[in-house]
């Protein structure tokens, strides 16, 4: 065997899939199948706070307890507790949000993974906004998202062009020193302001989309905006 093939492969960083869910079950076996099938992660943390679905259920047989684990909590949480607990168990180098509905292909993960693998970068978000063939959501989210990227840029010199985006991939040690404190939605604010104030360049890659609608599930709604913008001016302010 080539050494020095083998000496870059054992030293390729690894990666932890953490993914949030609450009532997911039209879309959960599909999602993880893909994950597994698609997806090269060491690591899948699928956090549930309290699905009163068929979800645990549905989850159960895909996960061994080891570098797939499921973490059920009683209580509704939110996302941002959810991903929060997740982390505490992540033990790879990277991490990356995967929600747990079909809205974002997994396959694309891996593109974001490479890049950050081959470019040492601490942050790679996938971007919708830089595909001009991924689907728009409601316009009111569509140009909610738009807002919410004008004014992470206004405020953080961000330069991106999707605050909003599932698919942030982070430095697991960098993610943990933030000390999160979101509850909810508020994750993806947070994460961008903080990476903002530490002075991390944030690298993008286009990204399919295909958003569903309210009906099949999902679960943001306006107030989460509203949330999302404080959250954003709350952290400028402590700079
Ligand atoms: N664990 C947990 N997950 C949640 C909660 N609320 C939403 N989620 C999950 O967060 C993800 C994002 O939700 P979604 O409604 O698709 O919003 P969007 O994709 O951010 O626009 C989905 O996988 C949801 O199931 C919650 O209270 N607890
Ligand atoms: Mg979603």
């Amino acid at each position: 065997m080539d050494s020095s093939h083998s000496k870059k492969s054992s030293l390729r960083p690894t990666l932890t899939v953490l993914v949030p869910i609450y009532n997911e079950e039209a879309t959960i076996v599909s999602l993880l199948e893909t994950l597994k099938e698609k997806v090269t992660a060491n690591q899948v943390i699928i956090i549930d706070n309290g699905s009163s679905d068929n979800t645990a259920e549905l989850v159960k047989p895909f996960c061994d307890g080891k570098s797939w684990v499921y973490l059920r909590y009683a209580e509704i949480q939110g996302k941002g507790a959810a991903i929060r607990a997740g982390l505490k168990l992540a033990t790879c180098d990277y991490v990356v949000i995967q929600d747990g509905d079909l809205e974002y292909e997994p396959a694309d993960i891996n593109r974001l993974f490479d890049y950050a693998c081959e470019n040492q970068a601490r942050a790679v978000f996938g971007s919708r906004i830089l595909n001009q063939q991924a689907g728009i959501s409601y316009q009111r989210y569509y140009w909610g998202g738009r807002f919410l990227t004008w004014l992470t840029n206004r405020l953080f010199h961000a330069g991106i062009t999707d605050e909003a985006t599932c698919y942030k991939l982070i430095d697991r040690r960098l993610l943990e020193s933030f000390d999160l404190e979101c509850r909810e939605f508020e994750f993806c604010p947070e994460v961008v302001a903080k990476l903002g104030l530490a002075g991390v360049k944030i690298h993008e890659l286009p990204i399919a989309y295909h958003p569903r609608s309210i009906e099949e599930g999902k679960k943001i709604r306006g107030k989460d905006g509203i949330a999302a913008i404080w959250t954003l001016l709350k952290w400028s302010f402590r700079r």
